[in-house]
């Protein structure tokens, strides 16, 4: 069994200072939602460390990586290292860091798109990646403040920022970021 402070170690030299400083940043961050809404933090802590394992790896070594993962992989996803890098996480801190806990490794998998029936710790590492203290853009402020009053609110408002970023640069909205989207509006009303 790795400590946390072997993983957060190994961690480390799987990315850049940048990205390593961001994914302190969403520990911390995560741990603090953890506790605000009752989820286990541990679980938070660790989820948090490793949600971005995966994403300094090549388009092609993520692809090998989830290769034969359980999971399907449509080819919107296996093109796209921005959708992708959740998916090749999770396998590889199930792999290279034994992760067993299927919620840790969960929500490793859905960070970037959440998905229809996100259990709380999804939403705190969904939201801690979003609002973590070195991230900067317009609206982020208001993020932090409804993230301290309510969990699918401020979700909902993640979400909501992303899709109006995805149409001004003319990206691709995935099936799923609008499927989860909809699904926390309805957890709303
Ligand atoms: O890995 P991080 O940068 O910390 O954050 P993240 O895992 O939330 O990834 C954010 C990136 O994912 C950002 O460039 C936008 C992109 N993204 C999120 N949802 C979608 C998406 N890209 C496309 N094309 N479609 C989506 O639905
Ligand atoms: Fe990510
Ligand atoms: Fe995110
Ligand atoms: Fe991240």
């Amino acid at each position: 069994m790795l400590s946390f402070d072997e993983i957060q170690d190994a961690v480390s030299l799987l990315m850049g200072k940048k990205r390593f400083k961001h994914t302190l940043g969403v520990v911390e961050t995560a741990t603090r939602l953890a506790e605000r809404y009752g989820v286990n933090r541990d679980e938070a802590r660790l989820a948090a460390m490793l949600h971005d394992c995966a994403k300094e790896m090549s388009l092609q070594d993520m692809q090998n990586l989830v290769r034969g993962s359980i999971y399907d992989v449509d080819d919107e996803m296996l093109q796209n290292g921005a959708l992708l890098h959740g998916l090749a996480g999770m396998v590889r801190a199930e792999r290279d860091f034994a992760v067993t806990n299927r919620d840790v490794l969960e929500a490793i998998r859905v960070h970037t798109t959440g998905k229809v029936g996100m259990s709380k710790l999804d939403k705190v590492i969904f939201l801690a990646d979003y609002i973590e203290p070195n991230r900067d853009f317009p609206g982020v402020d208001m993020l932090r403040k409804a993230a301290d009053e309510d969990l699918d609110t401020a979700v909902l408002l993640g979400y909501d920022t992303t899709l109006r970023y995805l149409l001004d640069q003319q990206l691709s909205i995935y099936p799923l970021t609008i499927l989860g989207r909809n699904d926390i509006l309805r957890s709303c009303k």
